[in-house]
């Protein structure tokens, strides 16, 4: 017995310790590092949550085996064994056990919900996401550019569109869908939400907050409902910079680019800000896709 259970000890440490996983990634269960405090308040409750499971898991698992180990019909035993039912302290803990984990679950759930799903204060950057078949268009209002337009970046078959962002201010999302239904998906957000067409119309709450970005960087974005035909190819990429970058990027995207006569589109702001990776002006973390269903390919 002793020895059962020294192999099942070293059998689970060889098969935790080969995985080369950080303490770190373990206790991730499997989740992205977050580059928002939403994040990680989401992936803080994701990992009590499993540690919770686990715990109740390993009690079960541990009861389930003392009872095949310990409590076999043996030859000979023609009567069943004394019966529990009707145990009632032992009916009572199993009720009440329940119920506080589901109230503890529950109460940590709407702590970091009632964060995530706060409304805006009103010091936020604004930005628009609108969402169509099958790409998507960012606009920051209250900007203006010299055509009387609000800078805008809209993503097309041959461009994936940059939703350019600073690190250091608290952001406002406003979605909406120009069609069908999208979601919006940013998997270092740890976080996707359903963009729905005529949001105000149907009385849905569209709006969501993030305190900030906590890291430039390029990051991948993409629709997460399924959408039509062309639903796996509709991405799009943060571009997290620094706060007086993106300063730097909205002053050019509001002022005309002297080479085409037209304001600066994303793509030239940033290749005129040339401050390397985080300039790029295409896509560093996707790529465009070719749409054209006779190539038959997967993308
Ligand atoms: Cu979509």
């Amino acid at each position: 017995m002793t020895r059962a259970l020294q192999l099942a000890v070293l059998a689970g440490a060889v098969a935790i310790f080969s995985t080369g996983c950080s303490v770190q990634d373990v206790i991730r269960f499997g989740w992205p590092v977050g580059v928002t405090p939403e994040a990680t308040m989401m992936r803080t409750l994701w990992t009590w949550s499993a540690i919770a499971a686990l715990a109740v898991g390993v009690i079960v698992w541990g009861l389930t085996a003392w009872t095949v180990a310990f409590h076999r019909r043996k030859a000979g035993d023609s009567e069943l064994p004394r019966q529990f039912q009707y145990n009632l302290p032992l009916e009572l803990v199993l009720t009440v056990v329940p119920l506080i984990i589901v109230a503890v679950l529950f109460y940590f759930t709407v702590v970091v919900q009632n964060v995530v799903d706060r409304q805006p204060a009103g010091n936020e950057l604004k930005v628009d996401v609108i969402a169509f078949q099958w790409n998507w268009d960012f606009e920051y209002p209250g900007t203006r550019q010299p055509t009387g337009q609000p800078v805008s970046t809209v993503g097309t078959t041959a461009e994936v569109p940059l939703l350019v962002l600073p690190t250091d201010r608290p952001i406002s999302f406003t979605q909406r869908s120009e069609d069908v239904i999208h979601s919006f998906w940013i998997p270092e957000f740890l976080f996707k939400r359903d963009v729905l067409p005529d949001p105000e119309k149907n009385d849905q709450k569209n709006v969501w907050v993030i305190d900030k970005i906590e890291q430039p960087g390029s990051f991948v974005g993409r629709c997460a409902e399924y959408c039509g035909s062309y639903h796996s190819m509709m991405n799009f990429e943060v571009r997290a910079l620094p706060g007086n970058l993106f300063d730097q990027y909205m002053q050019l995207r509001q002022s005309t680019n002297a080479a085409t006569g037209q304001p600066y589109t994303a793509a030239e702001a940033l290749a005129r800000m040339n401050c390397g990776p985080l300039c790029s002006p295409t896509a560093v973390t996707t790529h465009p896709f070719n749409p054209d269903p006779t190539t038959r390919l997967a993308f």
